[in-house]
């Protein structure tokens, strides 16, 4: 029999090195890390090369899962691989061709349930998805809630940078009052995101209340 068969690829992590011998693994040094990374920051934007963001500049798409991903290292001081590279992949198969079999092969199990637990089933009525996001929030994993806070931290700085096209104030309203549903399922999870969430509404809040007709303290 031989033994060099390769790993199945359906537990194969590829953060690690598998021996010869088929049983030892060591964990990637930071050439593999560094080309892991790049590796999917490459299919990421060549799965999302055809789409932009909603705004008036339409920015490529990419932009936001490359963010989400900085937001997470920079400001959430997150380092783990695996959230890393999920994070660049979160809105592949939601908004592109790619399916979760693609994603398994070549970034592994671990990666692709994570990314799994972050996207929406596009099957359903959007309505019934926005739903579901705040029901599934509190049962999320802790790589899938750090992606969430990221993700929805990412949206709410761009809402506040730019209004996308088509949306009125009542949406843009509507959208901050979901994300906080979604964002309060995912506390305790990152102290420095949650601060910056927290940061933004509590912005919104005293613009709402300075832009209010009647003046009355939103908080009575
Ligand atoms: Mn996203």
């Amino acid at each position: 029999m031989d033994n060099n068969v390769s790993v199945p690829s359906i537990n194969y992590n590829p953060f690690t090195v598998v021996g010869s011998c088929n049983l030892c693994t060591r964990e990637l040094n930071n050439d593999e890390l560094i080309s892991t990374i790049i590796k999917c920051v490459n299919f990421a934007a060549i799965k999302h090369k055809d789409q932009r963001r909603k705004d008036e500049e339409e920015t490529p798409y990419i932009n936001h899962p490359i963010g989400v991903a900085n937001i997470l290292i920079q400001e959430g001081q997150i380092y783990d691989p695996a959230t890393i590279v999920a994070a660049l992949l979160h809105d592949t198969v939601e908004d592109t061709e790619t399916t979760f079999e693609e994603i398994e092969n070549i970034f592994g199990t671990e990666v692709c349930n994570i990314v799994k637990e972050v996207t929406d089933d596009k099957s359903l009525p959007k309505l019934q998805r926005k739903k579901l996001q705040i029901e599934n929030a509190p049962k999320k994993s802790h790589k899938a809630k750090l992606i969430t806070l990221a993700d929805k931290l990412y949206n709410l700085r761009d809402l506040q940078r730019a209004i996308p096209i088509g949306w009125s104030q009542d949406r843009i309203k509507d959208y901050f009052k979901w994300s906080k549903a979604v964002i309060d399922g995912c506390r305790r999870t990152n102290f420095n995101l949650e601060r910056e969430l927290d940061l933004i509404y509590a912005k919104r809040v005293s613009q709402e209340r300075e832009n209010c007709t009647c003046k009355k303290s939103l908080l009575s």
